[in-house]
């Protein structure tokens, strides 16, 4: 390694981030998230991927209509971050049965 000291920087730096903001990956299917129900703190993002193959796509969209993901594709993924605590259900708009949770602490 020619550059100790620079790595270690790096790597600290990565490191401080990951502490303040994580990234959760929710899979998103025809029939489910998962998983069902995730926890994360305020300021943390989640990530859905979806998983099956759908014409048009699946879009995310919480109940409440406070936000939407594009349509996605197969293995497609959208990411949102959660700025506000508090208990955000959201379902896949072309299955309104399939529904999640994201609980911000
Ligand atoms: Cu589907």
């Amino acid at each position: 390694m020619r550059h100790p000291a620079s790595m270690s920087f790096v790597l600290l730096l990565v490191s401080a981030a990951t502490a303040i903001a994580k990234d959760v990956t929710v899979k998103v299917g025809h029939d489910a998230f998962t998983p069902g129900t995730v926890t994360i703190g305020t300021g943390d993002t989640v990530t859905f991927s979806n998983t099956q193959e759908m014409p048009g796509g699946h879009t995310i969209v919480s109940d409440d209509g406070s936000f939407s993901s594009p349509p996605l594709g197969k293995n497609a993924s959208w990411s949102h971050p959660f700025e506000r605590p508090g208990t955000y259900k959201v379902h896949v708009k072309e299955h309104p049965g399939t529904v999640g949770e994201v609980i911000v602490k």
